[in-house]
């Protein structure tokens, strides 16, 4: 098996303020089960630093990020993390985070 580590990292507010609490989760697609992962997020903050693998021949991920919220509306912010934010070692991808910013997720609705 062959690792794929990456970082993401970003902030959620509504009306200018972080979010308190969130519960968050990542998706990797695989052939069978897919790899899901669930987080609690506080302050609004997203800042994980972990890896993953896919199968035997394809060592790519397919990796989705996930955060629904209640700001306005009841949306999901969605992204997909791209082969470009994964790498074979841990400092590689501390190196280079997906970071998607703030995000106002009022502005989503
Ligand atoms: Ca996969
Ligand atoms: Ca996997």
């Amino acid at each position: 098996m062959h690792e794929k580590h990456y970082v993401i990292l970003g902030k959620i507010l509504c009306h200018g303020q972080p979010v308190p609490q969130f519960i968050w989760k990542t998706i990797e697609r695989d052939d069978n089960d897919d790899d899901v992962r669930e987080y609690t997020g506080t302050d609004g903050l997203v800042n994980i630093n972990t890896f993953d693998w896919d199968g035997f021949f394809n060592y790519d991920l397919e990796l989705e990020l996930h955060i629904p919220f209640e700001c306005d509306c009841k949306s999901e912010f969605f992204r997909n993390i791209g082969t470009d934010y994964q790498f074979d070692t841990q400092r590689e991808a501390q190196a280079k985070p997906y970071d998607f910013g703030v995000i106002e997720l009022s502005s989503l609705c």
